[in-house]
């Protein structure tokens, strides 16, 4: 009885293993085959080009006396803090991209919608993608396109609001 158990024992554990290697395998093949036909799509991305305010009175909180980073020829750099009016009342604001951070995979059809919300214009352009600047006054709509051929992080750049408002293009890379 011993003689024919242990052969046996020892079958049944390489059919368990041999069964379990392949589940996994087919587990990783199909998700692999998923992330590979989600390449290569169409995608339309909306950003907005905003600016958030905050402020307060010099009674409630005391006007900071922070160091803004300098932009481009003397512009503010997409940060600004109002000193207070007559009132003792004090604002804070930031020009940026919303959202700020687009991610895509390569391969992809890209198409970013830019909306000027609040700026009197901006002059923006993606590294790599979209070189030559183009401009967005406040209640236009520019989409441009381009399909990600290269992997990487790239920066989508506003010429009057640098340093501060500069997003990031995330170009996956394709298997
Ligand atoms: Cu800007």
């Amino acid at each position: 009885m011993a003689n024919n158990f242990f052969p046996i024992a020892i079958a049944a554990i390489v059919i368990s293993v041999i069964a379990l290697a392949l589940s996994l395998s087919s587990v990783s093949t199909s998700d692999s085959a998923d992330f590979v036909s989600a390449q290569g799509e169409k995608r339309t991305i909306h950003i907005n080009l905003i600016e958030p305010k905050g402020g307060t009175n010099v009674k409630d909180e005391p006007y900071p006396a922070t160091e803004l980073p300098a932009g481009k020829e003397g512009t503010p750099g997409g940060l600004a803090i109002k000193e207070p009016d007559e009132t003792g009342r004090w604002q804070v604001s930031a020009y940026m991209f919303e959202p700020s951070t687009v991610v895509v995979n390569q391969g992809d059809d890209v198409t970013l919608d830019f909306f000027g919300i609040n700026g009197k214009e901006h002059s923006i352009h993606i590294e790599k993608y979209i070189e030559h600047h183009f401009t967005i006054k406040r209640g236009e709509l520019v989409s441009k396109n381009f399909v990600a051929s290269e992997p990487g992080i790239f920066q989508i750049h506003c010429q009057e609001h640098e340093p501060n408002m500069v997003g990031q293009l995330v170009v996956l890379p394709g298997i």
